[in-house]
């Protein structure tokens, strides 16, 4: 395809046309969107980044992330529709236009490529990424349990056959090391929300222990008026609370390491649906998912522009 008006945000799509998408995407929006990469994948593909941006030099950024367990297709399909989203209402709606003015927005869209494809080409319920090691037999270690903070910890596992390892070392795996580097270097998110599916939750740290976090009062209220506003769209109900205590104890994942290295407002979201469809949700739901899901981000990131640190 050589343009974004021929690509259907209501169907689900392979890597390739993603990445083609992307191209279009940014082609077409090169006044406000560009494309970064940030690394390479174990198997060697590109790790790409879309930056959102209306100029200035770092500005206070909010970082999101879609399929980092790639069986979780509605994530990538959200991301799709909500990076399309930014374009359409930047200068219509005043919230948008306002946060777009003073902050920077990136989308890592596919944020583990091996095992999407994977997805897409042999197990469909693949949520690891393809790494394989010397004298280890089983395939890939969990994005979501490689992170620095809390690693190796309770609801993680050193099995390299689990569906929870944690891999040999914190961010042994490219995919993760890509994003902390690129974080690291740029020094100045305020805010990360990272996405998966399914169960309707929003939730924030700590995933690693039941110990609140120092804002636990604020990331509730927050996490509360974004799930009404989610709500209110299409009536769909979603818990909300931190990791530990909403869903499980779960160590060295992304959104601990976020709020550890000082982005206190760290998300995490369990899109659409509750278990009937799972890792399997019809087509037809990414619409309707992706435009609730907009109006919980649109609350975190009015949020953060009107807190600022
Ligand atoms: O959102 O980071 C989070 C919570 C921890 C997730 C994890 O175990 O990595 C929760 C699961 C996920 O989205 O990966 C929940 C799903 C339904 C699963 O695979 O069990
Ligand atoms: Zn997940």
């Amino acid at each position: 395809e050589r343009s974004t008006s021929s690509f259907s945000y209501s169907s689900y799509h392979t890597l390739e046309e993603i990445y083609s998408w992307i191209d279009n995407f940014v082609t077409e929006h090169s006044d406000i969107v560009s494309k970064i990469q940030i690394g390479n994948s174990f198997e060697n593909r590109s790790i790409l980044v879309l930056k959102f941006s209306t100029g200035g030099s770092r500005h206070p950024a909010i970082w999101i992330d879609t399929g980092i367990h790639s069986r979780e297709w509605i994530t990538h399909a959200t991301g799709i529709w909500t990076a399309n989203k930014i374009v359409s209402d930047y200068g219509k709606d005043r919230v948008l236009t306002d946060i777009l003015k003073a902050m920077d927005i990136f989308i890592e869209l596919v944020t583990n490529p091996d095992g999407f494809a994977f997805t897409h080409s042999m197990n469909r319920l693949w949520r690891k990424n393809k790494s394989i090691r010397p004298g280890i037999f089983c395939i890939g270690v969990d994005l979501n349990r490689n992170w620095k903070s809390g690693f190796g910890g309770n609801g993680s596992n050193s099995n390299p056959c689990s569906e929870t390892y944690h891999g040999p070392s914190p961010q042994s795996e490219p995919e993760v090391a890509a994003i902390v580097n690129f974080i690291t270097a740029h020094g100045n998110f305020k805010a990360l929300i990272s996405i998966h599916s399914y169960s309707q939750m929003l939730m924030y740290p700590y995933g690693r222990s039941l110990e609140p976090v120092s804002n636990h009062r604020e990331l509730y209220d927050l996490a509360k008026d974004a799930v009404e506003a989610l709500y209110k769209v299409h009536g769909i109900e979603y818990f909300f609370g931190s990791i530990s205590t909403t869903l499980y104890v779960a160590s060295g994942i992304t959104v601990d390491w976020a709020y550890d290295n000082g982005i206190k407002y760290a998300f995490s979201f369990e899109l659409r649906d509750t278990g009937r469809y799972g890792f399997l949700l019809p087509a037809t739901q990414i619409i309707p998912t992706a435009q609730e899901t907009w109006m919980a981000l649109r609350t975190i990131m009015e949020h953060t522009l009107n807190h600022p640190y």
